[in-house]
C-alpha cells in the first residue's frame, strides 16, 4: 500500500500523477488540428512514483528529482493520440519491486536507503534527444535511456556500445543539423560534486568520434552547451556542489551570487587541453538560444537571470532564495574570440528583456544567424487568486514571439490560473520561411485540475489557438518537450 504523499508534495504549484497509459484519438474542443503536422511531441516529466522516505524533503526533490515519466502526442492525419510511460531505469525498477522509495533527495545518495547504495541513482526525467533514428530521455545525473518510439518502452541505459565511460550525459546535446553529429557531454564525470567533464562527438550514425576530458574551474551545474560550425560552448551556472556539504546533511547545490560567469571554449574536435575558461561579472546563465560565427568570433545567445535563476527551489548558503517569478532575465548575446589574449568577455550585448525560460528557435536556423524565438513567458500582472483568495501558482501564462529583426515581441495570454508547459516549434512545412509554423505546448487548468493541449500559429500568437485538444487527465508540469519529424518515427496505429 503506497502511503499518501505528503502535503507539501500536493498543495504547491502541482502534485504527482503516477499515470501510465494510451489515450486513442484526443477530443479537438476548438478548431481543427492542421494535417502537415505529422510526427511526436515527446516530453520528460519528473513524476515520483512513491512518496519519499527522508526526514526532510528537498525543494529541488519535489521540482527536479521524481522518476521520468516520458509524455507522447503522435500527430498525424489531423490526429492526435496520446502515451505516456515511465522510464524504466535501475531506480525505478528497484523501487516498483520494493513498491517503496528507496532514492532519497535530490541527487544526494547519502539520504538512500542502504540496500541501494553503488546502483544508478538518475530518473532519465529532463529531456528527450532524438539522434540517429533513436530516442532517448536523458537526466544530467547519470546516462541516458533509450526509449521505444511507439511503446515507450525503455531499451536500457545508453553507452554507444561502452565508448561512454562517463557516469553523466547531458540532457542538452546538441545536433548539427547539417552533418547529423552529436555534441555532448557529462559534468561530475567521474562521480557526483567532481570537476571531470567528459565531451563527446558522435556520427551520424550514433557512434563515437570523438572524446576529449578536461576539469572545470568549479564543481558547479553546466546544465546546457551550444556549438558552432568550429567551436563548442559549456556555460556553468553558478550553483556549485560540495562532497562535505553533501555528506553533512546538506542540499547537492547552493546558489553563489559572487561566482563569476564562465563559459568553457573549445575546437569541436579539440583535446582537454585545448578547453579555455572565459569569465564575466556575476549573472545567471540559463538555457543556451543559438550560436553561430561571424567575422571570426563566436556569436553565443543565451537567456541569462539577473540572480537566482533556480530560485527558489535551490537557495545561496544561508538558505535564502528569492521568490518565483522575481529574478528579471534577457535574451543576451555574447561575442567571443577564442583566440583573444585575454579570457575576460567583455562584448555583451542585450537583446531583449524576457522574464520566461525554455527559448526555441527554428531548429533549421540552428548554428547560423536567426530571426525568431519563441519563448513561454510569465506577465506577473496577469495572475489570480482560487475561491479562497489564494494566489495560483503558475509558471509561464503566456507563450512569446520575439522578432529580432524588428525588436518586435507578440504574447499569447491563455487566461488566469492557466499554466503553460515547455512548447515546441514545427515548420509549417520543409521550404516554410523562418519561424513560420505551429508552436504546440500543453496548458494546464490547475483550478479545474485538467490540462489541454493548444496549438498556435507560432508568427500569429495573437490570434490565439488554431485548435484546443482536450485531455482527460491533469498533467503534472513537465520540463522539456521536443518534436520528432515523422518520417523518422514509427505510426502508433
Ligand atoms: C533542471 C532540471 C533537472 C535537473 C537539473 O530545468 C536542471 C533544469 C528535472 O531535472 O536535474
Ligand atoms: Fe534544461
Amino acid at each position: 500500500m503506497t502511503k499518501a504523499f505528503p502535503a507539501i508534495m500536493t498543495q504547491g504549484i502541482d502534485e504527482p500523477c503516477r499515470f501510465e497509459g494510451e489515450v486513442f484519438d484526443l477530443e479537438v474542443v476548438e478548431g481543427t488540428v492542421p494535417t502537415e503536422l505529422d510526427g511526436l511531441l515527446v516530453q520528460a516529466v519528473p513524476d515520483q512514483v512513491f512518496p519519499p522516505e527522508v526526514a526532510v524533503i528537498h525543494p529541488m526533490t519535489i521540482a527536479a528529482g521524481g522518476d521520468g515519466s516520458v509524455r507522447a502526442f503522435r500527430f498525424k492525419d489531423g490526429h492526435v493520440d496520446f502515451r505516456t510511460r515511465y522510464v524504466r531505469t535501475e531506480r525505478y525498477l528497484l523501487e516498483r519491486e520494493a513498491r517503496r522509495s528507496l532514492f532519497g533527495n535530490y541527487r544526494d545518495p547519502f539520504s538512500d536507503d542502504p540496500s541501494v547504495a553503488g546502483k544508478s541513482r538518475t530518473t532519465a526525467n529532463t529531456a528527450l534527444f532524438f539522434h540517429a533514428g533513436r530516442l532517448f530521455s536523458a537526466k544530467e545525473d547519470g546516462l541516458a535511456y533509450e526509449i521505444d518510439p511507439d511503446t515507450l518502452g525503455t531499451r536500457g541505459a545508453w553507452t554507444a556500445n561502452g565508448a561512454i565511460t562517463s557516469k553523466t550525459f547531458t540532457a542538452h546535446p546538441k545536433i548539427d543539423p547539417r552533418t547529423g553529429e552529436l555534441f555532448a557531454f557529462g559534468y561530475a564525470a567521474k562521480g557526483e560534486t567532481t570537476r571531470d567533464v567528459a565531451y563527446y562527438v558522435f556520427d551520424a550514425d550514433g557512434a563515437l568520434a570523438h572524446e576529449a576530458w578536461f576539469e572545470a574551474p568549479r564543481s558547479a551545474m553546466i546544465h546546457d552547451c551550444a556549438v558552432t560550425d568550429n567551436y563548442v560552448l559549456f556555460p556553468m551556472m553558478p550553483i556549485t556542489s560540495d562532497m562535505a556539504r553533501l555528506r553533512a546533511g546538506g542540499p547537492h547545490f547552493i546558489y553563489e551570487a559572487d561566482m563569476p560567469q564562465y563559459f568553457g571554449v573549445m575546437p569541436r574536435k579539440g583535446c582537454g587541453d585545448e578547453i579555455r575558461w572565459f569569465t564575466a561579472p556575476p549573472a545567471f546563465p540559463g538555457h543556451t538560444v543559438n550560436a553561430y560565427e561571424e567575422d571570426g568570433k563566436i556569436v553565443f545567445d543565451l537567456l541569462e537571470a539577473e540572480g537566482n535563476g533556480f530560485a527558489p527551489v535551490v537557495a545561496d548558503a544561508d538558505g535564502n532564495a528569492p521568490p518565483p517569478g522575481s529574478v528579471p532575465n534577457a535574451l543576451v548575446r555574447w561575442r567571443i574570440d577564442y583566440h583573444a589574449n585575454s579570457t575576460e568577455l567583455t562584448d555583451r550585448e542585450v537583446l531583449a528583456p524576457v522574464g520566461g525560460e525554455g527559448a526555441h528557435i527554428d531548429p533549421r536556423r540552428d548554428l547560423r544567424p536567426y530571426r525568431h524565438m519563441f519563448v513561454p513567458t510569465l506577465d506577473p500582472k496577469l495572475l489570480t487568486t482560487d475561491v479562497n483568495g489564494r494566489p495560483v501558482p503558475v509558471m509561464f501564462n503566456q507563450l512569446s514571439h520575439f522578432d529580432l529583426h524588428t525588436g518586435a515581441r507578440t504574447n499569447w495570454y491563455a487566461g488566469p490560473a492557466a499554466t503553460l508547459q515547455d512548447p515546441v516549434f514545427v515548420p509549417r512545412s520543409v521550404d516554410a520561411a523562418e519561424g513560420d509554423g505551429y508552436l504546440i505546448a500543453l496548458l494546464n487548468r490547475p483550478l479545474e485540475r485538467r490540462s489541454e493541449l493548444v496549438i498556435v500559429e507560432s508568427l500569429n500568437l495573437a490570434a490565439g489557438p488554431v485548435a484546443r485538444i482536450s485531455l482527460p487527465l491533469r498533467m503534472r508540469l513537465g520540463i522539456h518537450a521536443t518534436w520528432i519529424d515523422g518520417s523518422l518515427v514509427p505510426e502508433w496505429f
